[in-house]
């Protein structure tokens, strides 16, 4: 491992085209800064040492497009991912931005508005496997309410279970080999979106005619903005089996949706967050769903994508530290207490250890005088992050 923190292709960081090309508006302001081509984006992150880019259709494909004027943007676009040797790992639709998913795509009221969006997604699906794309992102935005009186509740999550079923049949149907990754948030741009968090997708994954093909796609700011923790999201998942894709960004909690440079705001999340990525040997790519702030030109926006990267590289250097650390090592020994005569009773439930387990005498006193250290550990941990061990 060199420790220049310099990206590289073998890394697997990604960006959206969304994300490094987004102009800066906001609810309040119009943009700041004009957008790129995605010619640009590819050869600029190239350059900066990234593996791949993935796009929602219109980043590429504006929605109106003719087939012809779909076709040349397309080309154009492969010709630079060869170019620069970049490629496209993922690929998702837009099905929050045009006035006919206002109220819903696949959770639409409308039966018509639905079967739009199931054909959009299609056509996206068609798009994101010509450039390569493995993992299909399935983000709800716009499936949610303001108003609970409209009542569809039950009937918003039969439509979209509706909907992934097909599609992933279509997949298989079309030999696409997509593996799908849902992504929960719990508010903006609905009041409420349906599928807050990584728990009610992990959930409801499971009532899908083919719950193998379905993972999720955890967000930094999304589990930060409910005042959760990402880390613990991400490890639930990672134990389902269930880390399709993530979602890298920071956020202030209880704010609006503020898609932070990487690292930028909760250092000691992300630092456990990496070392759990790392630590569990996942190995998809490390996407930054993300932008530069508003006031930036097209300078900060590069200097925005060129930090996540960095934080991400040094973040594991210092996960590796800490797994080397001898005194922190020896604090998370002390940490655990085991105990192999009492770990065979518990491991699996049989009568004769249900009896004997009922039998044994604790000293619960004892038990609760232990100190486990853990300010110690923490401190040790605190000083590791400022790089003073
Ligand atoms: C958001 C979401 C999106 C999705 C994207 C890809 O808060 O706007 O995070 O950026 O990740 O649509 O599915
Ligand atoms: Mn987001
Ligand atoms: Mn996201």
């Amino acid at each position: 491992m060199t420790s220049d923190f310099q990206p590289r292709p073998a890394d697997r960081f990604t960006f959206g085209l969304w994300t490094v090309g987004n102009v800066g508006r906001d609810p309040f302001g119009e943009a700041t800064r004009p957008g790129f081509s995605a010619p640009h984006i590819v050869q600029k992150l190239a350059e900066l040492g990234a593996y791949g880019v993935n796009l929602h259709d219109n980043d590429l494909v504006p929605i109106d497009a003719s087939a012809g004027e779909r076709d040349r943007l397309v080309a154009e676009f492969q010709q630079a991912l060869s170019d620069h040797g970049l490629v496209v790992p993922m690929a998702t639709t837009n099905l929050f931005s045009d006035p006919v998913f206002k109220d819903g795509a696949f959770t639409s009221a409308d039966a018509r508005v639905r079967a739009y969006a199931l054909q959009k997604t299609m056509h996206s699906m068609d798009l994101g496997h010509e450039l390569g794309a493995q993992t299909y992102v399935f983000w709800g935005g716009r499936e949610g309410t303001e108003v609970d009186a409209s009542g569809k509740l039950l009937d918003a999550l039969a439509w979209f279970r509706d909907s992934l079923n097909f599609l992933a049949e279509y997949s298989q149907s079309q030999g696409y080999g997509y593996r799908f990754a849902l992504e929960p948030k719990p508010n903006e741009p609905r009041g409420d979106i349906f599928f807050p968090t990584a728990g009610s997708m992990l959930g409801f994954i499971a009532t899908l005619d083919q719950p193998e093909l379905f993972g999720v796609n955890p967000e930094f700011a999304h589990d930060t903005m409910a005042g959760l923790n990402f880390a613990h999201a991400v490890a639930q998942i990672i134990d389902a089996g269930k880390l399709f894709h993530i979602d890298l960004n920071d956020q202030k909690p209880g704010r609006f949706d503020q898609d932070l440079r990487f690292g930028a705001e909760n250092l000691k999340t992300a630092f456990f967050l990496v070392k759990l990525l790392e630590d569990s040997g996942y190995d998809g790519p490390r996407h930054f769903d993300a932008h530069a702030l508003r006031t930036e030109d097209e300078a900060g926006v590069w200097a925005f994508a060129r930090g996540c990267m960095r934080t991400y590289l040094i973040l594991r250097d210092r996960a590796r530290q800490f797994n080397e650390d001898p005194e922190i090592q020896a604090a998370l020994a002390a940490y655990r207490v085991e105990d192999a005569e009492l770990s065979s009773l518990t491991r699996q439930f049989s009568p004769e250890n249900a009896q004997a387990l009922k039998n044994r005498t604790f000293d619960r006193a004892l038990l609760g005088q232990r100190g486990p250290g853990l300010e110690h550990l923490d401190q040790l941990t605190v000083e590791l992050l400022l790089g003073v061990r």
